[in-house]
């Protein structure tokens, strides 16, 4: 995937005044800190005020300590890492799909955004290149900028927006 197809962020996006959580599982632990740098540098680009962090033992845990943070009341969004590589487990469909709907069904439950910093990949060559220091490509830096771009989607609308970008065909619907 070349960097055109990714996501890209928002112009003035900023983490100002935002308390975040950064939740990280320990299998493969090496590509796991990679990730949780990312993920640091992501938060810290768009200077949010805070990181709360938690760790779990595998993947499939993920989504149960998600939730715990969510609905702690102490974050405005999350990142969840994780890695799950196919040539090295058996279970790589149960852990990788269990976690990633249930992570998606959480967000959802509790309104705050959960960024998916978890790689499901075939091999370790996959993932280290999904992994790459400042400057690279790095899933666990991508998720902290996708969940502060979706906390703050939220909060213009809890807010009502005068934004255009947010308004229906035909006028605001908020
Ligand atoms: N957790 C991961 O985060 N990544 C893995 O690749 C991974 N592979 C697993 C393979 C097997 C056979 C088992 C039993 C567990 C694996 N886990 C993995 C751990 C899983 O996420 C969870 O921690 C355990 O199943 C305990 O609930």
């Amino acid at each position: 995937m070349s960097s055109e197809d990714r996501a890209g962020v928002p112009d003035g996006l900023t983490g100002e005044g935002l308390h975040v959580g950064l939740i990280h599982a320990r299998w493969n632990t090496d590509i796991i800190e990679r990730l949780v740098a990312g993920a640091e540098r992501g938060y810290e680009a768009l200077g949010v005020d805070e990181i709360v962090r938690a760790s779990v033992p595998g993947s499939f845990e993920l989504p149960f300590a998600a939730k715990a943070m969510a609905t702690s009341g102490e974050v405005d969004a999350i990142v969840v890492v994780g890695v799950v590589i196919r040539g090295e487990t058996t279970h790589y469909e149960l852990v990788s799909e269990g976690c990633a709907s249930a992570i998606q069904a959480t967000q959802l439950e509790t309104g705050v955004p959960i960024g998916f910093g978890v790689l499901t990949v075939e091999n370790r060559a996959q993932a280290l290149d999904r992994s790459e220091e400042a400057g690279g490509h790095n899933v666990g830096e991508e998720a902290a900028l996708v969940a502060v771009e979706m906390c703050r989607l939220r909060q213009e609308f809890e807010a009502g927006s005068d934004d255009d970008s947010v308004e229906a065909p035909g006028g605001s619907y908020l």
